[in-house]
């Protein structure tokens, strides 16, 4: 059973979410990603670090493609580890928020490693279906609920979770709009858990990296540089207790992908910016401080 409302200008609120949207509303013969999900019903919107199986590209012509796609899957499901190490030990009694949830491969993989609910967010109406049509087969329906709702601009009340996870869906907001909003929904002492890609602007100047421009124009997003992270992320309370660069890690998934019959042509220049070192891939966790106010001597 699913409730999916048509669209609402309280969702989808100016012309860059409505031009955002209805890409997405339009991406639904990706194969890319429909045929990777198949076997275990995870599907995924984000890429993978670590090396993948050399093997499968010496595999006989009548297997290799299929090869590259489960060496794909399997990359990108373990991607989510990054987000399982970043929650830590957490309770089955919290509350996660994740924040654009895509198909739901991430949400599902977080409620099936800790057993807590996690609540998805999304304004892409397909997607909701399909990952709360999902969700019931599953049998999660009642722990894993996916919301049609803006990530920045939620309708969960103050303080409602223990934790927030975005993976690799901060390039689409304004940061400190998204902070602000994740700042308000966690209780103080949560947990905030943010994979993504990002301009690396102690090299090149926001704006100069051709790279970044190609991904931006790709996917309609906008990568943001490297600082703008800390800044909103220190703007809205969420003190960084961990920061990994992955990038070298992140290099092989778009290698493998290059490979790929079903590859779309953004794989070139993530490979480039990546190899350039313009282009980052980080993880970060960040609590949110328990008070804002400063210690006076
Ligand atoms: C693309 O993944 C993912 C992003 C641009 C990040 C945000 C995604 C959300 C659904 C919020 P993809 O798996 O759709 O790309 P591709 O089709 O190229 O594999
Ligand atoms: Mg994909």
């Amino acid at each position: 059973m699913t409730s999916v409302p048509t669209r609402s200008p309280e969702v989808v609120r100016n012309d860059y979410e409505t031009q955002l949207n209805q890409h997405w509303e339009a991406k639904t013969n990706d194969d890319i990603n429909l045929l990777l999900g198949k076997a275990d019903g995870l599907y995924h919107h984000h890429y993978a670090v670590g090396d993948f199986n050399r093997h499968v590209l010496a595999a006989p012509p009548d297997q290799r493609q299929r090869l590259i796609l489960n060496e794909m899957h399997r990359m990108e499901s373990e991607q989510v580890a990054l987000i399982h190490d970043g929650l830590g030990d957490l309770s089955p009694s919290a509350r996660v928020l994740d924040a654009g949830s895509g198909r739901g491969g991430t949400s599902f993989m977080v409620h099936d490693r800790f057993g807590c609910r996690v609540d998805g967010v999304n304004f892409c109406e397909h997607h909701l279906a399909f990952s709360q049509e999902l969700a019931a087969r599953r049998d999660c329906a009642d722990s894993v609920r996916f919301h049609y709702a803006n990530m920045v601009a939620t309708p969960f009340p103050n303080a409602s979770f223990q934790y927030v996870v975005t993976n690799e869906t901060t390039m689409y907001v304004d940061l400190f709009e998204a902070f602000a909003e994740f700042s308000r929904l966690l209780e103080p002492g949560g947990r905030y858990v943010l994979v993504t890609w990002c301009q690396n602007d102690a090299v090149t100047a926001p704006g100069t990296s051709p790279e970044v421009d190609a991904i931006n124009t790709h996917y309609v997003c906008h990568i943001h540089p490297r600082s703008t992270y800390f800044r909103a992320l220190a703007a809205n309370g969420l003190v960084p207790s961990t920061v990994r660069d992955l990038t070298a890690e992140a290099m092989p998934y778009w290698e493998l992908r290059s490979h790929s019959d079903l590859s779309t042509g953004v794989e070139t220049p993530f490979l480039d910016g990546y190899r350039l070192n313009r282009l980052n891939y980080l993880v970060i966790v960040a609590e949110k401080a328990k008070t804002t106010e400063r210690a006076t001597s």
